[in-house]
C-alpha cells in the first residue's frame, strides 16, 4: 500500500540569482523524493520563490524596474534551472500567485477573529535586510548578526501575533516528538530558544513604508510581514482548503531548510498552524551550510560558486554525488573544486566506473556480451557471497537514506563496489578464461559481477539518475523499462541469461583540476607521483585495526583459484590460524614458509573460493586496481626487520 510522502525546500528570495546553496537544498530534496518514489510512496515535491517584502522591492528600485517584473525574471531563472539539475518537484509555487494570497488572508482573518492577533503602537531596531525587529539582547555591538549593520530605531502601529501564549505548548509538543526536528543539534537550539521569554510576533508592516506584499484582509491600510506570507506557501501550494490534495500530504510533511531560517521554521512556523488549527509538520530537516573559502556563502559577501557553472565543466550526476557525498546532513562543509575533482576521480571514475567497464568488457570478450547462467551449486563452491552483500548494502541504504543520511547512505554502496572489484581480483576471470574446465566458474563470476551493477545501478538511482538509467541501458534494459523500484532492485537474478549487452561506454572520465586551482607549486621538470589518498581517518579509527605480526608454518594453493594461497599462520594463539592470500602469482609456498608477515588479526572471517580466511595478510603492491589484466602489478608481503614472537601486536 502507497504511503504518502511530502517534501518542501525553502521557498528562496528573488533578490539574487540562484547559487550553490539553494542548489544543494534542493537536490536533498530531489533525492529524497526520488529515494521515496522508489520505495513506492506516492510523493509530492514542493519548492518555489519568496517575492514579497522590503527587501525584493528595493532589489526592483535597484535594477530600475517594476517589482512585478522584477520578481517575475528571477523566479524564471529558479524556475527554468530545476529541470536542468534533474530537480523532480511536482510543483513550483510563487508567492505571488493570487490563490496563495487568498489562502494567507484566510488564515489572518481566522487567528483575528479568534484574538490571537492584537493592535499596538511599537517603537524597536529594525533591520532593513532581515525585515524584522530586534531585541537589545540579539544584537552583537549593537548590530544585526546576519547584516553587520546598525538597525534603524522606527516607531509605528502594527499588529501583533500572540506567540508568547503557544510558548509553553511548542516546548511541551517537541518534547513529544523527540525527531520532529532534526538532527538533534537543532531541536536543541530551538529548545535553548525557548528558555527566554517568545516576543509577540510583529506580523505587519504599514503600507506608508512596504506596499509590495499582500494586504491584511482586516486592514487595508498594511501587508502582512514576509514570514507569515512565506511559511503559508507549504500548505496553499496543495490546494488548500478544498483540494484533496491537503487531506492526503499535509499529515506527513517534511521541510527541508539550512540552518540560517530554524527559528522561522522552528518556533513561528509550528505556532502559526497550532493557532490556525492546523496539525504541525511531521520533520524539519536541518542542513548546515556550504563554506566557500571558509565564510559562509551568501549573497550578500559575493562569494558565490555558480552551479550550473560546475555541473556544466564536471557533468551534473557527478556534481550531484559530491554534494551528498561530501557533506554530513546537518553539519557545515567546505565547498571547493579540489575536493570535487578528487572525488570524480576516485570514488566516480576509479570506483564505479573501472568496476563498470571491467565487468562489462569482460562480458564482451568472454562471452560476445551476451548474459551468461550461473549455475547455483558453482556459486555456492566459489563462496562470492553477492546476494548477502547486497541484501547488506540495500539494508543501510534504505536506513540510512530515510533518516537523512545520504553520505552514509553512498558508503554502503561504495563498500558493495570496493567489495565487488576485490572478487574481480580475487577470482581472476583472466585466468579462468584460459581452460575450459573453468568455463562455469567464469560464468558464475561474471553473472554475478553484472547482477552486483545492476544493484548498483538502481541504488545510485536517486543521487545520480542519468548514470543509474546509462547503466541499465548497459546491461540490456530498454529504455522504456528502467527499474528504480526497491523490490525490483532487491530481485536476486533479475538479470535474465541471454541478454545481449551494448558495447561497454565510459560512466566517469578521470579529470584534471584546473590550472589556476592546483593545489601547490612543483619545481620544474619534478616528477609528480599520482597517488590518490584515502579519506582522512583519525587516530581511533586507525585503533580499531589490530596489526599483528603472524608466522606462515603451511603454504597450500587453492583449486582454481590461480591468484590465491591458503596459509596457515602461528598468531601467538592456541591453535593455528588459516588465510587467504592473494600472492601466488608472486610467491612460491617454500618462498613463504618460516617468513614473518603482517596480518590484520581482527578482520571480519570471510570464505573466499571456498576456504575460510581469518584475517588478512598486508602487501604492498605497485599498483592499485587500475589494470584489467592484472599482470603489471609488483606485490610483496610486509614483514619485520628483526625476527618477533608471533602475535606481537604492531603500534
Ligand atoms: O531564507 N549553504 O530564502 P533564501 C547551504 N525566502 N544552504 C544554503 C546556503 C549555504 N551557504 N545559502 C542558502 C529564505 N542556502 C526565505 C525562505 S521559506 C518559507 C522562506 C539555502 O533565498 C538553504 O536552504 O535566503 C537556506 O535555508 C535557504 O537557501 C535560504 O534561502
Amino acid at each position: 500500500m502507497p504511503q504518502p510522502f511530502y517534501i518542501t525546500t525553502p521557498i528562496y528570495y528573488v533578490n539574487a540569482k540562484p547559487h550553490l546553496g539553494h542548489a544543494y537544498t534542493t537536490i536533498c530534496a530531489d533525492v529524497i523524493n526520488r529515494y521515496h518514489r522508489m520505495v513506492t510512496d506516492e510523493t509530492f515535491f514542493l519548492t518555489g520563490t519568496d517575492e514579497h517584502g522590503d527587501k525584493i522591492m528595493r532589489a526592483a528600485k535597484k535594477e530600475n524596474t517594476t517589482p512585478r517584473a522584477y520578481v517575475d525574471k528571477i523566479s524564471a531563472l529558479f524556475r527554468e534551472l530545476w529541470p536542468q539539475m534533474n530537480i523532480s518537484n511536482d510543483y513550483f509555487i510563487r508567492t505571488t500567485d493570487p490563490a496563495h494570497g487568498n489562502v494567507v488572508q484566510m488564515i489572518l482573518q481566522r487567528i483575528y477573529d479568534q484574538g490571537d492577533i492584537y493592535f499596538s503602537e511599537y517603537e524597536g531596531k529594525y533591520c532593513f535586510g532581515c525585515e524584522r525587529f530586534y531585541a537589545d539582547r540579539e544584537l552583537v555591538d549593537g548590530k544585526c548578526p546576519d547584516h553587520q549593520t546598525a538597525p534603524e530605531t522606527i516607531k509605528e502601529s502594527n499588529y501583533f501575533f500572540k506567540m508568547g501564549q503557544y510558548q509553553q505548548w511548542l516546548i511541551d509538543h517537541i518534547r513529544q516528538h523527540p525527531d520532529m526536528i532534526r538532527p538533534e543539534r537543532y531541536r536543541n537550539e530551538v529548545l535553548a530558544f525557548l528558555r527566554e521569554p517568545l516576543d509577540d510576533l510583529c506580523i505587519s508592516r504599514p503600507k506608508s513604508r512596504i506596499k509590495w506584499g499582500i494586504t491584511l484582509p482586516f486592514d487595508k491600510d498594511y501587508v502582512t510581514y514576509v514570514w507569515f506570507d512565506a511559511l503559508l506557501n507549504y500548505v496553499s501550494a496543495l490546494g488548500y482548503p478544498e483540494d484533496a490534495r491537503f487531506d492526503k500530504f499535509w499529515p506527513v510533511v517534511q521541510h527541508i531548510v539550512a540552518k540560517d531560517i530554524l527559528k522561522p521554521h522552528g518556533i513561528y512556523w509550528p505556532i502559526m498552524l497550532k493557532a490556525a488549527g492546523l496539525p504541525v509538520y511531521r520533520h524539519l530537516n536541518v542542513h548546515g551550510y556550504w563554506n566557500v573559502a571558509q565564510s559562509k556563502m551568501s549573497k550578500s559577501l559575493g562569494n558565490v560558486v555558480e552551479p550550473l557553472q560546475l555541473k556544466n565543466v564536471y557533468g551534473l550526476d557527478a556534481f550531484r554525488f559530491f554534494l551528498m557525498r561530501e557533506m554530513v546532513f546537518g553539519l557545515d562543509a567546505n565547498f571547493n573544486e579540489e575536493a570535487l575533482v578528487q572525488r570524480i576521480n576516485s570514488d566516480l571514475a576509479n570506483d564505479l566506473g573501472n568496476l563498470f567497464s571491467r565487468v562489462i568488457t569482460m562480458a564482451h570478450k568472454y562471452f560476445k556480451g551476451v548474459v551468461p547462467q550461473s549455475d547455483p551449486a558453482i556459486e555456492a563452491e566459489l563462496s562470492l557471497g553477492m546476494p548477502e552483500r547486497i541484501g547488506r548494502a540495500i539494508e543501510t541504504y534504505t536506513q540510512e537514506m530515510a533518516g537523512f543520511a545520504f553520505h552514509k547512505a553512498l558508503s554502503a554502496v561504495w563498500e558493495l563496489i570496493n567489495q565487488m572489484n576485490k572478487i574481480i581480483d580475487v577470482t581472476a576471470p583472466w585466468e579462468l578464461a584460459k581452460a575450459k574446465s573453468s568455463l562455469p566458474q567464469l560464468q558464475a563470476v561474471i553473472y554475478n559481477l553484472l547482477e552486483g551493477l545492476r544493484v548498483i545501478s538502481g541504488l545510485i538511482y536517486p543521487i545520480m539518475p542519468d548514470t543509474a538509467a546509462t547503466m541499465q541501458k548497459h546491461l540490456g534494459y530498454a529504455p522504456d523499462q528502467p527499474f528504480f523500484k526497491i523490490e525490483t532492485i532487491k530481485t536476486w537474478k533479475h538479470l535474465a541469461p541471454g541478454t545481449q549487452l551494448p558495447k561497454s561506454t565510459t560512466l566517469f572520465p578521470r579529470v584534471e583540476m584546473p590550472k589556476a586551482a592546483a593545489p601547490s607549486e612543483t619545481a620544474p621538470g619534478a616528477i609528480v607521483p599520482k597517488i590518490e589518498l584515502k579519506p582522512e581517518i583519525t587516530l581511533e579509527d586507525f585503533a580499531r585495526v589490530d596489526l599483528r605480526v603472524a608466522t606462515v608454518l603451511k603454504v597450500e594453493p587453492i583449486a582454481r583459484a590461480q591468484r590465491l594461497l591458503k596459509l596457515e599462520i602461528d598468531l601467538g594463539e592456541p591453535e593455528a590460524r588459516s588465510l587467504v592470500a592473494g600472492i601466488a602469482e608472486h610467491y612460491t609456498p617454500d618462498e613463504l614458509i618460516g617468513k614473518q608477515v603482517i596480518v590484520v588479526a581482527n578482520l571480519k572471517p570471510a570464505k573466499l573460493m571456498g576456504v575460510l580466511s581469518k584475517g588478512m595478510l598486508l602487501a604492498a603492491s605497485s599498483d592499485s586496481s587500475d589494470s584489467s589484466d592484472g599482470s603489471q602489478k609488483q606485490t610483496v608481503a610486509l614483514t619485520v626487520d628483526r625476527p618477533m614472537p608471533p602475535g606481537s601486536p604492531i603500534k
